[in-house]
């Protein structure tokens, strides 16, 4: 079967299942196609998967909106965050240049970037919008490399299924699939409106991720693991805010 047919043969089949038999059986269509998200239990766990399996089949390539110049927010919204911890406070002091990004898991060369490290490698710049699951959004410009780039260089092995990540403080962490991690949208940014990220929006290295809401991008980005399962993370549902009752495939 060619891709786009193997691709509607597939997105049938999760249709025709939701519709006749229930999502029981989309859940097993979508098992058999490795499309289950690690939220796949509980009630909400076969609407999940029918989300998950049929974006992945449909939008794998998609772009977030990017927006003009002229709609960028005049008064950007910065969400509340947990009070900054002593390390934290003392990475400020330094100019953040003891701050460091962990690059581990499934890759050839674990690594550890400073922010000029993270800023030698290709600058993206992106006007997108952050949309909390609390019904708010803003435009920003967003500045910094695009995620794939930093995990080329670590050399992501063939096993390789999520990235991992968290902030310095682990107030909150998150992973994605690979078509997230290596979509050109999804940068490490550093800069936000044409000046350094303020800390209030997640300076100075936030993750980026305009094709999902907010709380995907998680700012204070200190530490990636590359890992092939999400079962020994946490709960074991890929994320906090999974493990909040929120969806681990944000997607919008
Ligand atoms: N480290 C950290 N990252 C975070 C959060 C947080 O509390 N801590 N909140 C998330 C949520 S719920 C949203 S909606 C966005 C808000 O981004 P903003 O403050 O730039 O508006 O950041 C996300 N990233
Ligand atoms: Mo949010």
């Amino acid at each position: 079967m060619s891709d786009f047919s193997r691709r509607k043969f597939i997105t049938r089949g999760l249709a025709a299942a939701a519709g006749l038999s229930g999502l029981v059986v989309a859940d097993r269509v979508a098992a058999r196609y490795g499309l289950i998200p690690p939220d796949s239990g509980g009630i909400y766990g076969p609407g999940e998967t029918l989300t998950y399996g049929v974006q992945r089949l449909l939008t794998r390539h998609s772009r977030a909106r990017e927006f003009s110049r002229s709609q960028i927010s005049a008064r950007p919204f910065a969400n509340e965050i947990s009070p900054p911890s002593a390390a934290f406070q003392r990475l400020q002091a330094g100019g953040f240049k003891g701050w460091t990004l962990s690059v581990d898991g499934l890759v050839a060369h674990p690594i550890s970037l400073s922010l000029d490290d993270v800023k030698r490698f290709p600058v993206h710049s992106q006007i997108t919008e952050v949309v909390c699951e609390e019904g708010w959004s803003f435009v920003a410009e967003w500045i910094g490399t695009p995620l794939g780039a930093v995990l080329n260089a670590a050399g992501l092995l063939p096993r390789a299924r999520y990235v991992v990540y968290s902030s310095l403080d682990r107030d909150t962490w998150e992973s994605i699939d690979m078509d997230d991690a290596l979509h050109p949208q999804t940068l490490l940014t550093y800069a936000m409106n044409g000046g350094d990220l303020p800390i209030p929006f997640g300076g100075p290295l936030r993750l980026r991720v305009p094709r999902q809401l907010g709380y995907k991008s998680v700012k204070f980005l200190a530490r990636m693991t590359v890992t092939d399962s999400l079962k020994k993370v946490g709960k074991g549902l890929g994320s906090a805010a999974a493990e909040d009752g929120y969806a681990w495939y944000a997607g919008i």
